[in-house]
């Protein structure tokens, strides 16, 4: 067997499935949420996948464009590839509300997005976006309208599509022979090094290493020519693709970086497993600090539902009676309750330490940010629990 778990995250409900007044006095479907180790390929995945359409429809609340973070790092990578690749046309698969393809002309631009509730704000916009699931049947439509592709953009969803053989056959199909193809998504490696589990929710099928997906990529013929890590999500890889025959040089940042994990460890099964021991400490910490604040009667609300904190809050059981609400700039959560623990969520509309004491920063990769913006709460003495790498108050 080359598929052994190492991560038991209990039953947990679908992560970005948030529940209004009628479905939270329903009971909910929650699924074991296991984590797996490919000894082959070193690829790290959820054990149990869904059906893309049971998360990804026209009900998504997820906006790429809700952090000023986000958007800065998506503007800085569209300077990068104009000025390096200077591309005719772009893809970007996962376009969600436009947040990175806005950054460039519309005819050069190709939008895939199978959320229609987002796809439509992009379609609004006049970008070029197609509402369907990434396949090799939409990319052969794509590329008989369009032509070749020369860069091809995918953040934080590749990882989120099962099949990968479609996703890369069909990546081969429209990529110019000397086409870039940048991923980027959470790094395995820094979710080990910071403790961070929430990285796997029902919805985030695979955290890469480079190893991994290198080794996945030698199948169709590709292969990583640069890595750029970035803080993002709480640390990301941007892996710089390219086909084996095309004319460009491998960086040594390759390289460097899968040394780096190697050294690490990611190829011995140890190394999960001391992370799983680390996750049952983390969890114990964290329900020690939330009790010791309700007992001396401290009230504590949430900042920024994440799909990530459905993984905390239902694998440390912390609920409406711990967390009183979660603060979230995105509408479509708003009024609804967080998935499986029911905490309702309002609208931000600003911080005031007057009711509360604490807030479990649900938000955490987006600490720096957040930090900046509340800087009024905290100089007036309010403080953050966070969870990674170890659980605080701070
Ligand atoms: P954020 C989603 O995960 C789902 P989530 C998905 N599976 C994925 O891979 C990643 O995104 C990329 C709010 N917020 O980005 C907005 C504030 O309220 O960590 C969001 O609801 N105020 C596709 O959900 C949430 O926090 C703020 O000032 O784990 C952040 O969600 C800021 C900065 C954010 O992704």
């Amino acid at each position: 067997m080359s598929i052994i778990s190492f991560l038991d995250l209990g039953y947990q409900p679908l992560a970005n499935n948030y529940l209004n007044k009628n479905s939270k006095n329903k009971k909910e479907k929650k699924y074991r949420l296991k984590v797996c180790l490919d000894t082959k390929t070193k690829l790290v995945s959820i054990e149990k996948t869904f059906p893309s359409k049971m998360m990804f429809n026209n009900n998504y609340p997820y906006r790429s464009s809700m952090s000023k973070t986000m958007i800065k790092s998506f503007k800085d990578l569209s300077k990068l590839i104009k000025n390096r690749f200077k591309p005719n046309k772009i893809l970007e698969i996962g376009s969600n509300d436009g947040a990175f393809i806005k950054n460039f002309q519309k005819n050069k631009t190709i939008g895939v997005e199978p959320c229609t509730n987002v796809e439509k704000i992009t379609k609004k916009l006049g970008y070029n976006t197609y509402p369907y699931y990434w396949s090799k049947k939409l990319s052969k439509k794509i590329l008989k309208k369009n032509g070749y592709v020369d860069v091809i953009y995918s953040a934080n969803t590749i990882s989120h599509i099962k099949d990968l053989n479609e996703v890369f056959s069909a990546i081969n199909l429209i990529l110019n022979k000397n086409g870039v193809l940048i991923l980027e998504d959470p790094s395995l490696l820094e979710c080990l090094r910071r403790n961070t589990y929430d990285q796997f929710y029902n919805e985030h099928i695979y955290v890469f290493s480079a190893i991994a997906l290198d080794n996945i990529l030698k199948k169709y013929k590709l292969e990583i020519f640069k890595i750029d890590k970035l803080d993002i999500h709480g640390g990301s890889n941007r892996y710089f693709i390219k086909k084996v025959n095309s004319k460009r040089k491998i960086n040594k940042s390759t390289l460097i970086n899968k040394k780096i994990e190697i050294n690490f460890g990611l190829k011995n099964l140890n190394t999960y497993k001391k992370f799983s021991t680390r996750v049952i400490k983390s969890k114990k910490k964290l329900i020690k600090i939330f009790d010791k604040l309700k007992k001396k009667k401290k009230r504590i609300i949430g900042y920024g539902a994440t799909a990530k904190s459905t993984t905390i809050l239902n694998y440390c059981n912390v609920n409406n009676k711990t967390i009183d609400y979660f603060l979230d700039t995105t509408k479509d959560k708003q009024n609804k309750y967080t998935p499986g623990t029911r905490i309702p969520i309002f609208e931000y509309k600003g911080l005031t330490n007057k009711d509360i004491d604490y807030i479990f920063l649900g938000a955490w990769n987006f600490k720096d940010e957040i930090f900046k913006k509340e800087k009024k709460f905290i100089k007036n003495g309010g403080k953050f629990i966070i969870h990674t790498p170890t659980p605080k108050i701070i």
